[in-house]
């Protein structure tokens, strides 16, 4: 079988909810993946940035394999001698009472508003079934009819209704806006992600979370934070929040909190909000299993062992000013932050970002357009500056070879 073969079969049999590039990816190790032709790439994509600490992280596998060894599931109808360990890690680690495991990201951002919603009722004293949730424009929170009811993107929501009432939708990176919305009544929390990652990287001004979180603060509305793409070190700190010291009432982490093994999410919140859901109204059979939670603090102590942050700062820098320096009318602007960037080109001459993206494939480097002309750079963490070189060399190349045809 070749590349070809395993397309038509995946395109015959799958559902066409995807358009990948064509790539047919065999193994992964570290920043890179090779294909069933036996050619290596790096990985700019990190799955969404599920693959922060890179593919087969050796820590994160011994992790895996010792726990799949002695118990992989007790649903949450039993305890286990390993879900309280990576509870308090990370509930010592990021500074929360509590923690509630959930698997996919969606899964996290749906328990979050259902934390909100409680809260609002219980805490708060909105009228039951009353309380509203702000969300922003162009957002990305997932694909349940909920996740895309807060959706502004057609291609997300068209002909998926009815859709669930409850969210007000504003501007992104507006305070006016914000403070304005805030005024009306029954308002619970507000939901955002610190940076938009479906929208293309979208960076909100300086100062943006912090004002906003204030807001928030002196309405008595929940700061709910959607770090599943942001945290765990992608922007250069550890959440994107903690750029402006907010710390979000309500945290929802995923992809990387996995290390791209298998789907695990989680919340976290203080006991004011987290103890508005009791026993029986809320879970999942897989979430919290022995299995994600040993995974899940394996991939966090990596990201903390080997500075993943910090790196990802470092990384980040060189990389944006490597690419500012590209000179091609094919580019409008360059923007992200840590390792969380994206080029935003300006399709001409028939090349679409589809196009550079083929390009940079076949020069060994992958990544995805979003939105038919933004790409997205998003390595694995773990990137050195010797590779995060020879990746800039190849975009610098592919963006060059436009121009002398
Ligand atoms: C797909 C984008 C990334 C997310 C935030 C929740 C979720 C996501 C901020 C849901 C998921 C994904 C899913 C993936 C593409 C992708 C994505 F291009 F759409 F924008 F990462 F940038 N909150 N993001 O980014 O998490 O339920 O998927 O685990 O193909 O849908 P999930």
């Amino acid at each position: 079988m070749h590349t070809e073969d395993y397309i038509n079969r995946e395109r015959q049999y799958g559902a066409h909810n995807y358009h990948p590039l064509p790539v047919v990816l065999h193994k992964g190790e570290g920043i890179y993946v090779w294909d069933v032709e036996g050619k290596k790439y790096m990985d700019f994509l990190s799955g969404y940035s599920a693959l922060n600490q890179g593919h087969r992280h050796p820590k994160v596998l011994q992790a895996l394999m010792d726990q799949a060894s002695l118990l992989t599931l007790t649903s949450r109808a039993f305890h286990s001698d390993v879900l309280g360990d990576y509870m308090e890690y990370a509930c010592k680690l990021f500074g929360y009472d509590k923690l509630i495991p959930m698997n996919s990201g969606a899964e996290g951002v749906e328990t979050a508003l259902k934390l909100c919603r409680r809260w609002a009722y219980v805490r708060k004293g909105i009228p039951v079934n009353l309380a509203k949730i702000v969300v922003c424009e162009d957002n990305f929170h997932g694909r349940t009819i909920t996740a895309v009811s807060m959706s502004t993107d057609p291609t997300s929501y068209d002909q998926f209704g009815p859709f669930t009432p409850g969210f007000i939708k504003i501007k992104y990176n507006d305070l006016d806006q914000l403070a304005e919305v805030l005024k009306q009544e029954h308002v619970a929390g507000f939901l955002l992600e610190p940076i938009q990652g479906e929208a293309g990287i979208v960076v909100p001004d300086e100062g943006y979370l912090k004002k906003a979180y204030e807001l928030c603060q002196e309405n008595d509305v929940l700061f709910i934070a959607d770090e599943i793409q942001t945290g765990l070190g992608r922007t250069g700190k550890m959440l994107c929040c903690d750029y402006e010291g907010v710390h979000p009432d309500v945290l929802i982490l995923g992809k990387a909190l996995s290390a791209g093994v298998f789907p695990i999410s989680a919340v976290l919140a203080r006991d004011e909000i987290m103890l508005c859901i009791k026993p029986g109204e809320h879970g999942s059979t897989f979430g919290g299993s022995p299995l994600s939670a040993r995974v899940a603090q394996a991939a966090i102590e990596v990201v903390i062992e080997e500075k993943l942050a910090e790196n990802a700062f470092v990384m980040g820098q060189l990389f944006r000013e490597s690419l500012e320096k590209i000179d091609s009318p094919l580019i409008d602007t360059i923007r992200g932050k840590g390792l969380l960037n994206a080029i935003v080109t300006v399709p001409q001459d028939g090349i679409t970002a589809w196009d550079i993206c083929i390009a940079l494939r076949d020069r060994g480097l992958l990544a995805k357009p979003t939105h038919e002309h933004i790409i997205r750079f998003a390595p694995p963490l773990i990137i050195n500056e010797a590779q995060l070189q020879e990746a800039i060399h190849i975009i610098i190349d592919v963006f060059a070879s436009y121009h002398t045809k």
